[in-house]
């Protein structure tokens, strides 16, 4: 479609779905400005949002160099979503020692707000700067990303702690999995559902060639993951089910510290946005912090409903216990996390899981 149909189809788009950030953001007086190629790059972010128009969010970056190139169209859309200024900067930190209000020697323990062992889950997402982001890759570009990691894993199986195994869906791979392997590690919770089913990350490419380039490491204790070719090109996680925060967290950032001093590996970085990610709403730090935790009181109707009605002004997401876009789970197990991600530091997000679970279980006993 040329592109004076995709401006008209936005004005009309524009005024029907208010909560769609990217048709809201979209200026075609700015768009006018821009050379052919920029106008075509720039309406490739777009795609997912136009073609999903209930989105929230409504687009992705497709190059490294996106959110900086188009500053004046993310900067409006990343200041409504995230509720900053236009002119934010992000800081990174992963040190909790300037983080306020927390528990004694900055313990974040559940069982110290009555909680038992729960599963806890910390992933950050990370680009390669030298390929194209997910949504502009070709099927050579994905297969080249995931050789070059099954590369990089070698010093991971070497390292006692994060020694495991590299799991390919790629037809043809020498790692390659079937398909009843595939879904034992979806139940698990330890790799990716199928992208191709993603309205989303079809539309705005990301979901292009599966299941080619993508697969996943597992290490030994199934506690260190490593996604490869999701909606970034590495989603890199710590996981365990206990009581300690910490755990994931530090275990987390020593692992991120290894797999950034791989050589040859340099992550995509804004010097105004921090890490660069496919999704706005990742921006900064790339970082979800969740716990999955039963509030049978909040989800007694059987849906998430009254959960996230209660959650969001506390700052927390709820999804549903198969991750982004499933149900809850059927004793009442839901994912919950703090929504922000840009603009604070990573030890603040993990602090703000910590606060908000304690002030969500409150709630959930009030209602008991
Ligand atoms: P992401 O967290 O990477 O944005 P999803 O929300 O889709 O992606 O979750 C991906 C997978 O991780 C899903 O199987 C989800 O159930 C699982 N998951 C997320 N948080 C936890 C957790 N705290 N404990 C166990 N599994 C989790
Ligand atoms: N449905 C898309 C998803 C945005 C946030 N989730 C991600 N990135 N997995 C939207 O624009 O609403």
């Amino acid at each position: 479609m040329p592109f004076d149909d995709k401006i008209e189809l936005i004005a009309k788009l524009k005024p029907e779905n208010p909560a769609n950030i990217a048709l809201q953001s979209f200026d075609p007086v700015y768009f006018e400005t821009l050379d052919a190629g920029s106008q075509n790059r720039l309406m490739a972010c777009l795609n997912s949002g136009i073609e999903n128009p209930t989105s929230e969010m409504g687009c992705y970056a497709c190059q490294p160099s996106d959110y900086d190139d188009f500053r004046p169209f993310f900067a409006k859309a990343l200041a409504a979503y995230h509720k900053v200024s236009e002119d934010a900067q992000h800081k990174n930190n992963w040190s909790l020692e300037r983080v306020e209000d927390l528990p004694e020697g900055g313990v974040l323990d559940l069982a110290a707000i009555g909680l038992p062992a729960l599963s806890m889950r910390v992933r950050v997402g990370r680009n390669l700067a030298e390929f194209p982001l997910p949504g502009s890759m070709t099927r050579n570009d994905r297969v080249l990303l995931e050789t070059r990691m099954m590369g990089a894993f070698g010093k991971l199986i070497a390292d006692p702690d994060y020694g495991g195994a590299y799991h390919s869906l790629t037809p043809g791979s020498p790692n390659e999995i079937d398909a009843a392997a595939y879904q034992k590690l979806v139940d698990d919770h330890i790799m990716f559902k199928d992208m191709s089913n993603d309205t989303y990350l079809t539309a705005a490419g990301i979901a292009s060639d599966w299941p080619y380039g993508r697969g996943c490491y597992v290490s030994a204790d199934r506690g260190f993951i490593i996604w490869v070719g999701e909606e970034d090109h590495l989603r890199i996680m710590c996981m365990e089910r206990g009581t300690i925060l910490n755990r994931v967290f530090d275990r987390l950032k020593v692992a991120l510290d290894v797999v950034a001093g791989i050589e040859g590996l340099e992550f995509a970085m804004s010097g105004d946005y921090g890490v660069v990610t496919s999704c706005p709403t990742n921006l900064g730090t790339g970082m979800r912090a969740s716990v999955h935790i039963q509030l049978p009181n909040l989800t007694s109707d059987g849906t998430d409903k009254r959960a996230k009605q209660i959650a969001k002004p506390l700052g927390l997401s709820v999804r549903g216990a198969g991750g982004e876009h499933t149900p809850i789970g059927a004793d009442g197990t839901v994912d919950i996390s703090p929504s922000a991600r840009f603009c604070i530091t990573e030890a603040e997000i993990i602090a703000a899981l910590y606060k908000g679970i304690s002030l969500l279980k409150k709630e959930e006993d009030s209602i008991a």
